[in-house]
């Protein structure tokens, strides 16, 4: 090991002292004999403060004699600049944990603790919302998995890359125990197959860095989504076979797919022309520049912008903003653009959920509709996140960032002084309806101002008093407070929004919050988090890999003691059968006991108080709290409030 010092928990140090057998210890042969299969049972733990987590041993070195498998698996892992692993330990991947915490010096990645799997995943989406590059998940064969999936599917249908690496014993004659045989699986990845872009089962090393290096590669080309590789746990633990050549693959980037220039400028062509076109941003921006491209795209022919922010896609403020008139201006429009839009027939529809499901066309029927969406080129069957079929007049398969440019040039090009001038007379009309759509909030924020339980709009916008000239970064989607904070709130820079979890699963609220806020961090951004109660209670455990890991995070409870979207869906039916709704709260609430989110926290090592119930108390609670987030460490309010 040359030069490396010794560290309270070496590797080999353990590897001798844990008893394991001498094959694992010698460099040859690969495969070990029948009686060298590693005794189980480690030495007690010994408890790892997170300073000492980060306390860095020596870079490794290359091609040690006694170098595993999952060396190298991490030298792979480096290569791709994969900054942390979100993880909850499981021995099919023992061999990969062990040598990226020592071998890998818990840098770059570096290992954060997970209480639950579908927790691991959501951080990562959450996190890759902010930096826009994929974190490491390991998960457990089988069970770990399975706990991860419904994380996964947000993921999937949110278009954000995760790399989930799923440990397994594949040779049968090599499992030890009746947990290892629970724990293992002819084909592990079945259970996620239908909702990552990709796949593989490495039986080599050599094997394995392709198909890492791939995998990153498809993860992070759009449509971005996660992808799966099972790792062998034998493949992990053997020592890397005398004079076995190996070599981490290069990683290049495969560039996002562009507009074919002929539909580009035909599109250009309808909306240059048109009289009320208006643009509908769904996915739009997948990076800071993607917020530039459709500022000079919309600023360029003066349209509206409905934005459903599934992204952080346009300011808030923006007088071409328009997202509180989509009803109004799509049902006038003569051409419609649609970025990124997932649901594009649901955007020309509206919906009535009355003794049967209804629906109807809203838009004009001589409407010319222009989709540019990357979704079409990677649709897989079982899952129905694709929505319904939408007639299209001028369908683009490409990546809406990427193409924008080209488009506005497009646009450019087609315009004349006098078309201008007539353009740019279409927005102060616009500005005029931003700011009535911004006073209408304001009032109706007003309303119920002093209630208590607290009304959404008033934590909102307390919050919001509080955090505006910070740098701030909204790490949660407020559409169960109304959406105040869209309303309300001056959103301009990209990491200020993160967007929802794609699929609807709840439970992603909270992890994801951790996740995007561990991505702030680095930059010193002030992280909030508007924390509806039922998703918390899904795996609130979170709350302690946000405490131990010493991640910065405003967490504001939006406590309204029950599953209040359910409450409404239970009222619905029973109002239908005209059968009363004083019984909906019956497996909708979360009542008797109320639960004490402050208690729950601080059982983990967050700072919390609460619950607040009377507004007076809300702002003096928000200003300590934001001290201990300075400081560097998470905080929650529970806040009791109004269901919406
Ligand atoms: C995994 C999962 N289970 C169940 C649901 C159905 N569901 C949709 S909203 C909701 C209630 C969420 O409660 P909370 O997070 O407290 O928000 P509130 O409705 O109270 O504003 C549930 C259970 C879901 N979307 N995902
Ligand atoms: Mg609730």
């Amino acid at each position: 090991m040359g030069s490396r010092k010794k560290n309270p928990i070496d590797r080999r140090d353990f590897l001798k002292s844990a008893a394991v057998g001498a094959a694992v210890l010698a460099a040859a042969p690969a495969a070990p004999a029948k009686t060298s299969i590693p005794a189980r049972g480690a030495p007690a733990a010994i408890p790892v403060s997170p300073e000492a987590e980060l306390r860095a041993l020596p870079s490794a070195e290359v091609l040690t004699t006694d170098r595993t498998g999952s060396d190298f698996m991490v030298d792979v892992i480096k290569s791709l600049g994969i900054d942390y692993v979100c993880s909850n330990p499981g021995s099919s991947f023992r061999g990969l944990h062990e040598s990226i915490i020592n071998y890998g010096g818990n840098r770059s990645p570096e290992f954060i603790t997970c209480c639950h799997e579908e927790s691991s995943v959501a951080m990562a989406h959450g996190y890759a919302k902010i930096d826009g590059k994929p974190l490491l998940v390991m998960a457990h064969g089988t069970v770990g998995l399975q706990h991860a999936a419904m994380a996964v599917y947000n993921a999937y249908c949110d278009r954000v890359p995760v790399l989930v690496i799923g440990g397994n014993i594949i040779d049968a004659t090599r499992r030890i125990s009746q947990v290892e045989w629970a724990h293992s699986v002819q084909d592990a990845a079945a259970i996620l197959r239908d909702y990552v872009k990709w796949d593989d089962l490495p039986v080599s090393l050599p094997h394995y860095a392709e198909s890492a290096v791939r995998a990153y590669k498809m993860a992070m080309t759009p449509p971005m989504m996660p992808v799966l590789l099972i790792v062998d746990g034998e493949l992990q633990e053997n020592p890397i076979p005398n004079g076995a050549s190996l070599q981490v693959p290069r990683l290049t980037a495969t560039g996002p797919p562009q507009g074919d220039s002929g539909a580009v400028d035909e599109a250009a062509r309808l909306l240059v022309a048109a009289e009320n076109p208006v643009l509908i941003a769904g996915r739009a921006a997948r990076t800071p520049a993607g917020m530039t491209y459709l500022m000079e795209l919309a600023e360029t022919l003066q349209l509206p912008v409905i934005d459903q922010m599934d992204r952080m896609n346009f300011p808030t403020r923006h007088p071409l903003n328009q997202t509180g008139r989509g009803y109004e201006l799509i049902s006038n429009a003569d051409v419609i653009l649609g970025l990124e839009v997932n649901d594009f027939w649901g955007a020309l529809h509206s919906f009535r959920d009355q003794m049967e499901r209804t629906s109807r066309l809203v838009a004009r029927p001589d409407a010319k509709t222009i989709s540019i969406n990357s979704a079409n080129l990677f649709v897989k069957s079982n899952y129905q996140n694709f929505q319904r079929y939408p007639e299209v007049d001028v369908d683009i398969p490409a990546d809406a960032e990427a193409t924008m440019p080209s488009l506005t040039e497009a646009v450019k090009r087609r315009l004349d002084a006098g078309r201008k001038s007539v353009l740019a007379a279409r927005r102060a009309k616009f500005a005029e309806a931003h700011d009535e759509t911004l006073q209408r909030a304001r009032d109706a924020a007003a309303y119920a101002w002093d209630a208590s339980p607290i009304s959404t709009a008033r934590l909102c916008a307390e919050l919001w008093a509080q955090i505006k000239n910070e740098d701030w970064s909204l790490v949660s989607r407020p559409v169960f407070l109304s959406n105040w904070p869209v309303r309300l709130w001056a959103f301009e820079k990209y990491h200020q929004f993160i967007g929802g979890p794609g699929g609807y699963g709840i439970g992603y609220g909270a992890p994801a919050a951790v996740g995007a806020a561990l991505a702030n961090r680095s930059h010193g951004r002030l992280s909030v988090n508007l924390q509806c109660d039922g998703d918390l209670m899904y795996a609130p455990g979170v709350l302690w890999t946000a405490a131990h890991h010493r991640i910065p995070l405003l967490t504001l409870m939006h406590n309204n003691r029950a599953y209040h979207q359910e409450v409404m869906q239970v009222q619905i039916m029973a109002d239908r059968h005209s059968r009363g709704i004083d019984r909906a709260a019956i497996g909708t609430t979360l009542s008797d006991p109320p639960i004490d989110y402050t208690k729950l926290a601080q059982s983990m090592g967050v700072y919390a108080e609460g619950p607040i119930s009377d507004p007076k108390d809300l702002g003096p609670a928000i200003t300590r709290a934001i001290q201990v987030v300075k400081r560097g460490e998470p905080a929650l309010i529970d806040v009791l409030t109004q269901p919406r």
